[in-house]
Order: structure tokens, then C-alpha cells, then sequence
């Protein structure tokens, strides 16, 4: 309706408060949380992106849209995370080295920890020395890699090959995801999975752990 509209306006002009306000409005009128973030949130930033591409929009404009998303997202986060079931393992995710965009990986993490995993987020710009630490200090039963540039996407092998070395590639599931990221590109550099969105990549956590 005419309140999406206005938020997809919102996040595009990144005005977070702005935002904010529109995710409260929308749960307050009974939408669910997984509602708010597609139709509202990720669709504006979809909108967004194509403008970026276009170079309607620069990095500035972008990264003002990106907080204000953060804004929505961060009232959504306590919904989408809850669960009722006991942990059901643990996941390590971090986006590859080079590599800053974080929003995707942000919400592949609160949808994990909704469907019962803890979470270790690492942040952003990770080479495989962060990884293998990472795995040795957390011993998760899942990583969790996200590449946003066809220029970074390949480090995920960087880092799968980082593992094989170090003899420990097996211990862990490894999941990739990410806009460039395909089906066909996990299975080359060797993952065990590629999840599409978020909540693939929650159904493939749970799927393999269990
Ligand atoms: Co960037 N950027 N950006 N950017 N940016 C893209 C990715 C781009 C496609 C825009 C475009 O041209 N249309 C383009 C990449 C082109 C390419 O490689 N082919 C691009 C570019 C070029 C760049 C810069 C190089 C621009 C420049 O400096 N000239 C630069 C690079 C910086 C760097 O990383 N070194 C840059 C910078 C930025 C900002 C900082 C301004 C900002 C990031 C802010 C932030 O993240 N904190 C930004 C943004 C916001 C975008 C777009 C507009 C939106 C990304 C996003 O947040 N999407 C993006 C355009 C687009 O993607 N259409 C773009 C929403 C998010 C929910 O979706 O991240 O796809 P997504 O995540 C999904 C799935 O992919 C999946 O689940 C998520 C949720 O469903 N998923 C996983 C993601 N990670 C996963 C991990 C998993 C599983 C699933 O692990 C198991």
C-alpha cells in the first residue's frame, strides 16, 4: 500500500528515523516480521540497487539507503530471531575479504539464530587467516561465507583451500551465499551448499546439521 511506497521512498532519500517508524507501523498493523523485511525493506533497497548500477545513485546516497535499512532492521531483529527451541549448533559467518557489504550476511545471521543456531558474526572483509581462527577458537558446526562483488567471490575458494590445507575442511559445512554467488560456483570452489536468501540458508543450516 501507500505506507511500503512511502518507506521504499524513505530508505531510497536514507532517512533511517523515517524508516524506523514505517517497520513500527507496519507490525503494529499485524504484519509479520518476515513481511516488513521483504516487502518493505529489501524491496526498497532492490530499488535502490538498480539506481545504483545505473549511476542514478552513488556510494554516499547508498550507504545513507544502507543505514536507514539497518534502522528497519534492527527492530526486526529481536522477531525474526526469537525461537522457542533449544540451540541447534553453530554457525561462524563473515563476508570475504575485500568486501564490505553487510546487510545480506546480517540478516542470514538473524534468521540462523530464528531457527534455533548460535551465531558468530565476524564482520566484514575477512581473509582466511580471520576464518581459521575464527573456526578454532568458536569450533561451529557451520561457516558461513558472503561475497556481494564478482571481484570477491573468489576468495571463498581462497578460503575453502585455506581449510583443506590446514587439514580441517571437513569438520565444518560450508555454506556461501551472496547476489553473484550460484548454485554452479559453490560446487566449483568446493562448498557444501549455496543458499539463495536467508531463509534457505537457515533450511540448508538445518538440514545438514541435523
Ligand atoms: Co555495493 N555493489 N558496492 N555497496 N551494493 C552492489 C553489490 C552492486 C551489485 C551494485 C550495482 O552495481 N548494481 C555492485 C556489484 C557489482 C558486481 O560485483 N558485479 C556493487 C558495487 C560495484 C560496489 C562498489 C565497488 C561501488 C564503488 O565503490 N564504486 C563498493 C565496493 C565496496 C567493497 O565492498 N569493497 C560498494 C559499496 C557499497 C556500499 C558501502 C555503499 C553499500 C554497502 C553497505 C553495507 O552493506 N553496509 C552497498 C550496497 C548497499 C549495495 C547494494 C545496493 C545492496 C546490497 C544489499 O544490501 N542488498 C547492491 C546492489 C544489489 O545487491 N542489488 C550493491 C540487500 C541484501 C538483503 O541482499 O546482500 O544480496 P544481499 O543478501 C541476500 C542474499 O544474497 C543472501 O541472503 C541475503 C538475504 O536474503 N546472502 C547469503 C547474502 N550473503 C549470504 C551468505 C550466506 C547465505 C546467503 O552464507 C551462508
Amino acid at each position: 500500500g501507500e505506507l511500503v511506497e512511502q518507506m521504499h521512498d524513505d530508505l531510497y532519500d536514507g532517512l533511517a528515523d523515517e524508516v524506523a517508524e514505517g517497520t513500527r507501523i507496519l507490525l503494529g498493523r499485524g504484519w509479520d516480521a518476515q513481511r516488513v523485511l521483504a516487502e518493505a525493506l529489501v524491496e526498497g533497497m532492490r530499488i535502490v540497487g538498480v539506481d545504483f548500477r545505473d549511476g542514478i545513485l552513488f556510494v554516499p546516497e547508498v550507504l545513507l539507503a544502507a543505514n536507514a535499512m539497518k534502522a528497519g532492521m534492527a527492530l526486526l531483529r529481536p522477531l525474526l530471531a526469537e525461537t522457542g527451541a533449544p540451540p541447534v549448533g553453530k554457525v561462524v559467518i563473515g563476508t570475504v575479504k575485500g568486501d564490505i557489504h553487510d546487510i545480506g550476511k546480517n540478516l542470514v545471521a538473524m534468521m540462523l539464530e530464528g531457527a534455533g543456531f548460535e551465531v558468530v558474526d565476524i564482520g566484514i572483509n575477512n581473509d582466511a587467516a580471520a576464518y581459521l581462527e575464527a573456526l578454532e577458537t568458536h569450533r561451529p558446526d557451520v561457516l558461513g561465507m558472503s561475497a556481494l562483488l564478482t571481484t570477491t567471490m573468489p576468495y571463498m575458494k581462497v578460503v575453502i583451500d585455506a581449510m583443506v590445507e590446514r587439514g580441517v575442511r571437513e569438520d565444518y559445512i560450508v555454506l556461501v551465499g551472496g547476489a553473484p554467488v550460484n548454485e554452479e560456483f559453490s560446487v566449483a570452489v568446493g562448498a557444501d551448499a549455496y543458499c539463495r536468501d536467508a531463509a534457505v540458508a537457515a533450511e540448508t543450516a538445518q538440514r545438514l546439521v541435523l
